[in-house]
């Protein structure tokens, strides 16, 4: 009778935790309800949200329907129940899908207690144009005006329509070569600006879908278009290029209307369509905009609009088999910033303080009369005189100017370009300035932020969101490196160098795999991967030396990282032949396995005391070109050998194993002496070498001793550069030196990460002294206030301050580390990430004699929990002794080893 009455209990246990199991944040290609997915296999992600402790997966069912009625007729798909603990990025498995088709689907789970959730709430896709070839219809249109070129006006494009029955759905498929802006009846057709964003254009050129049923009517139509030049046409690189992917835009749109009845017709652009001058007298991307709102046409989208002076368009044969769909997120509007400051500078100008470096750009509501000119002008920093800096925007113009209508108040922004700017001159204004009036409005692309990271040193906080900031500022469609100067490229070394902490702070994921399809677009023939992506310096110097260690590795590192981050294995399949063609490449270009040929970046920027004289008083910390390089091409290699394995290439694995054996042999012949000395006597060189595990393992000591001996000579300054910096940290934990590490973190003279935020600061500099501590800056010609490459050690912070890794063994974070490393100076730390399964957080806290580890595990994980004692008995959790749900799995070195699943742990160890 007692052992029913148990059982009963159990089972009403279970009972209510069966209730507890249930599926949230669905996503289709890493994206919620994605609009226009060309992907023949999508994937699709969820998490279990359930009470309790050690929650696993134990199987899973989807299915797939044409409406959000899941009966048979309209099931396309029923994956069955499907064993297995995966619940990230599953591939569909039915049947071809259908262009332009909404597809609905949910998921079931059960897990490992039994339990079997309820289907999830209901989500959808849908289908872009799977075969573009044919399904386009529409042709390319160009204006024909004379002054529609680069540096020239923005024509606006038009066609009214009629849509004759009742409609049941239109979905406008779009893009251009230039940037585009279209409305429907007067209304703005989505939310992304910068469309069709940056690619390989003339190999690549993306296009958007928009579900614009809401936006047609039954009845007269009309759509209008505005096309500007934008990275198509305008000038790109510094070298003042223009017309680089062609000298015409061109509109390509397509209306794709469904009525009620189910009969269907497309509206396309072509030889019927109209096209004006407008408003935009000049659009360029580093100069900013001229908009003269006198030439506006009022109601030009709009049906009633009469066009009749309007000129015909001209019908191109540009070609439409390099048209895919983004299936990224694109770029749009996020925070908003009102003036904390009004100024006015030594020359008495009057200037808007936004408090904070940002890229984007000033929406403005004026008065005055027509004619008046307000022209806004961006720069990033003051200089000691509390004049505005331009010097360091080089010949990016950045300046928008707006001539009035005079007809009341009117508001403006600007459309196809952005700044780099936390500051604004205000000039032309007739009324007094009125900070009001002034929005400043952050553009970048719509990655979802994903991490936090805090902890008790208020200016190691600021060093955090400054790099978010950083990558805000840079991650507009493509990874760039400045956001501000006639550049803004997207430079592989930038992108390498800081995508671990990039995919901690946002979900990455689309951004990269987008870009990294234009990797393997404008990889040369021979394998090298150039050093920007898009390749806009192709023609000048930068581009027949391309494959440079550490820049072009990008096209191995980060689909590498894609996978053990989101546990995204398709990327890595997609982008392999890329992948071993640049080793390939680089195998080519190296001598006996040692990479000692062309042009290097190594260790750009890196400290010298030139820059800076006799600040700290030491000689410059220049490593070797081919060292470095020969670092990165083990790097390079070791990870082909991950992804060779991964991908089940058993032949490729063993042949890059014993590469990467050649080539740490080649490295000690040339760069090391017996002892363990490397011809460097750098930060970096020590650091590198210590990464890759180029040196034998009995020498490692003693590399770690030069390491820490050359940390100490500079009085605990870094002196790394671009490639250096990222692993400096990260090695000295590895190697027990934690405490070097956080004097590094918690330095804040220069050069140190620091330092900058005792300037003011607001995102991370492109060098380490870019304003020098009596308020100089540095060269001009290259001195970015908005550059995320230092912003790297954001990686360690989130992975070994506040102690929370993957374990590549468990890619995506199925598998997690927890191991925190405390050092002097910071009394708490905490991350927050949300992974494809959820959220994992980690903190620690010191407390008197203890210090406080608070985790949270997301269900369907599992991590490894780290923590310093040796005596398990110093452990408790939850105010009680370790408990049984909890494995102890030993002791390792100074920590004992916790094996724990889903669910919230507080542990205090006493110290
Ligand atoms: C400059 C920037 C950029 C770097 C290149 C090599 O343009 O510093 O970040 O990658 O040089």
């Amino acid at each position: 009778m007692k052992r029913i009455f148990t059982l009963l209990i159990c089972l009403a246990g279970i009972s209510v935790m069966a209730q507890n199991l249930s599926t949230y944040d669905l996503t289709c290609e890493n994206r919620v309800n994605p609009i226009g997915l060309d992907v023949t296999r999508p994937r699709f992600t969820w998490k279990i949200a359930a009470g309790g402790r050690n929650i696993l997966q134990t199987a899973y069912s989807i299915r797939i329907a044409t409406s959000p009625d899941f009966t048979k007729k309209n099931l396309v798909w029923d994956s069955g129940k499907v064993n297995t603990d995966e619940s990230v990025l599953q591939t569909y498995q039915g049947a071809p899908l259908k262009s332009g088709q909404k597809y609905y689907w949910q998921v079931k789970v059960w897990d490992n207690q039994a339990n079997e959730s309820p289907w999830s709430t209901t989500a959808f896709w849908q289908t872009a144009l799977l075969n573009p070839a044919s399904e386009i219809t529409a042709q390319w249109i160009s204006s024909g005006i004379k002054a529609d070129t680069a540096y020239g006006i923005v024509p606006q494009f038009r066609k009214s329509f009629s849509a004759s029955k009742k409609i049941k759905s239109a979905i406008a498929y779009i893009t251009s070569k230039g940037l585009y802006e279209a409305h429907i009846n007067g209304q703005r057709v989505g939310d992304a600006y910068l469309t069709p964003g940056w690619t390989s254009y003339n190999k690549r050129l993306l296009y958007q879908t928009y579900d614009v049923t809401n936006l047609i009517k039954q009845g007269k139509n009309a759509i209008g278009v505005s096309l500007a030049n934008g990275w198509y046409r305008g000038e790109l690189g510094w070298e003042k290029k223009v017309n680089f992917y062609g000298k015409e835009t061109a509109l390509l749109c397509q209306l794709n209307i469904t009525y009620a009845d189910g009969k269907t017709e497309s509206v396309i652009s072509d030889g019927t369509w109209k096209v004006s001058n407008g408003p935009i007298q000049f659009s360029e991307i580093y100069d900013g905009e001229v908009y003269d709102a006198r030439q506006e046409k009022a109601g030009w989208a709009t049906a009633t609009y009469d066009d009749k002076n309007w000129q015909a368009v001209v019908v191109k044969n540009f070609p439409k088999d390099i048209l895919f769909s983004a299936n990224h997120e694109l770029i749009t509007k996020h925070e908003t910033f009102k003036p904390v400051k009004v100024l006015r500078t030594p020359k008495g100008e009057q200037v808007l303080d936004f408090g904070q470096n940002l890229v984007g750009w000033v929406q403005m509501k004026v008065s005055g009369n027509a004619g008046d000119k307000i022209v806004l002008s961006h720069a990033e920093v003051l200089d000691k005189t509390g004049g505005l800096y331009f010097d360091n925007l080089r010949n990016a113009l950045a300046q928008d100017t707006y001539i009035l209508k005079g007809q009341g108040v009117e508001t403006y922004e600007p459309r196809f370009t952005f700044h780099g700017f936390r500051y604004v001159r205000v000039e032309g204004l007739k009324e007094p300035l009125n900070p009001d009036n002034f929005t400043a409005v952050a553009l970048y692309s719509d990655m979802k932020p994903t991490g936090s990271f805090e902890c008790s040193n208020p200016l190691v906080n600021q060093l955090q969101k400054n790099i978010q900031w950083g990558q805000r500022g840079n991650f507009l469609d493509v990874p760039t490196d400045c956001p501000q100067r006639d550049e803004r490229l997207g430079w592989t070394g930038d992108a390498e160098v800081f995508s671990r902490t990039a995919a901690f702070n946002f979900n990455v994921n689309n951004f990269f795999s987008k870009w990294l399809k234009d990797v393997a677009a404008d990889q040369n023939p021979n394998g090298a991967i150039p050093f920007v992506i898009p390749n806009a310096l192709k023609g000048t110097f930068f581009d027949t030396p391309a494959g440079a260690a550490g820049w072009s590795d990008a096209g191995i590192i980060i689909p590498w990282n894609l996978y053990v981050v989101y546990g995204d294995k398709r990327v890595v399949e997609e982008q392999y032949p890329s992948m071993k063609a640049y080793l390939d490449y680089v195998r080519k270009a190296a001598n006996n396995d040692l990479w000692n040929t062309g042009f290097q970046f190594a260790d750009w920027l890196s400290y010298r005391v030139d820059d800076s004289k006799g600040l700290i008083g030491q000689k410059s910390a220049i490593t070797d070109n081919y060292l470095v390089a020969q670092c990165f091409f083990a790097y390079n290699t070791s990870l082909m050998i991950k992804a060779a394995r991964l991908l089940g290439k058993t032949e490729e694995v063993k042949d890059y194993e014993a590469l990467l054996e050649r080539i740490k042999a080649a490295f000690r012949k040339e760069f090391m002496t017996a002892s363990g000395r490397l011809i460097s006597e750098t930060q970096t060189a020590y650091i590198l070498a210590l990464q890759f595990d180029m040196l034998p393992e009995e020498l490692r000591p003693q590399a770690v001793g030069r390491l820490v001996d050359n940390i100490k000579s500079y009085n605990y300054h870094l002196t790394t550069g671009f490639l250096g910096t990222p692993f400096l940290t990260p090695v000295l934990t590895r190697f027990g030196r934690t405490d070097v590490a956080y004097r590094l973190l918690l330095q804040d003279t220069y050069p140190s990460w620091l330092y900058p935020i005792k300037m003011g600061a607001t995102t991370v500099w492109e060098r380490w002294d870019s304003m020098k501590p009596d308020s100089t800056f540095q060269d001009p010609s290259m001195t970015s206030f908005n550059h995320y490459s230092y912003g790297a050690v954001g990686d360690w912070m989130y992975r070994d301050v506040a102690g929370i890794d993957v374990d590549e063994s468990g890619a995506g974070y199925k598998k997690i580390i927890i191991k925190p490393h405390l050092g002097d100076g910071l009394t708490s730390a905490s991350a927050k990430i949300i992974t494809n399964y959820g959220l994992a957080s980690s903190g620690w806290k010191k407390d008197g004699k203890n210090t406080v580890y608070t985790i949270e595990i997301p269900a369907n994980t599992t991590a490894t929990v780290y923590l310093p004692t040796t005596n398990v008995p110093d452990i408790e959790e939850g105010g009680k002794p370790v408990s049984s749900d909890i494995k102890i799995d030993g002791i390792d070195g100074n920590h004992t080893k916790l094996l724990v699943g889903s669910g919230k742990y507080e542990f205090r160890v006493r110290n």
